[in-house]
């Protein structure tokens, strides 16, 4: 079911500080940044490799208000990984499977994500205390 890692999301503060930390730190590229409202962040991703099953990045994430998910995560646990973006073929269909399962599913149906791509977490309670996000990258 899962194809590879596509991004790892990391909460931050500062996100120009963060690019420009990854920027010039490890030589990453910034590939894409977007305010989403509905899950309120702003981000970036920066691109890490291109595998066989697609490519990886880092999601660099600033909530857009406190009262969000990552504003309150960053309150509670300070800055760090938030969530691990697994690559899926068929979200809908990955879901329906792993919701089979007995995982409790933060979304019952796909949302809007970076880049165009279909999203959707898993509850971290029932995944060893890992956020876990479901990607469905946009076909080209
Ligand atoms: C909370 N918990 C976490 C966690 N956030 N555990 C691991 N990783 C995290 N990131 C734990 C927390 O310690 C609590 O455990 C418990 O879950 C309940 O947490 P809470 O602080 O009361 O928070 P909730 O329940 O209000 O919200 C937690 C959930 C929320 C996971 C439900 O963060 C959520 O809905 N996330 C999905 C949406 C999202 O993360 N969007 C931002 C990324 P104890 O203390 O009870 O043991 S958007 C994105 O990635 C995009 C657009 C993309 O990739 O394209
Ligand atoms: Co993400």
């Amino acid at each position: 079911m899962l194809l590879r890692i596509d991004h790892v999301g990391i909460a931050c503060h500062d996100l120009e500080e963060k690019i420009e930390f990854y920027e010039s730190t490890f030589g990453l590229t910034v590939v894409s940044r977007e305010i989403n409202e509905e899950q309120g962040v702003r981000e970036a991703m920066l691109h890490v490799a291109d595998g066989a099953q697609g490519a990886s990045y880092v999601q660099l994430m600033e909530p857009l208000h406190p009262d969000t998910v990552v504003g309150k995560f960053l309150a509670k646990r300070g800055e760090g990984v938030h969530h691990i973006g697994y690559g899926v073929a068929d979200v809908a269909k990955a879901l329906e499977e792993v919701g089979a399962k007995g995982v409790r599913l933060i979304d019952e149906r796909p949302r809007h994500g970076s880049m165009g791509a279909s999203i959707a977490f898993l509850h971290p309670k029932d995944v060893g205390g890992v956020l876990t996000e479901l990607v469905q990258t946009a076909r080209h």
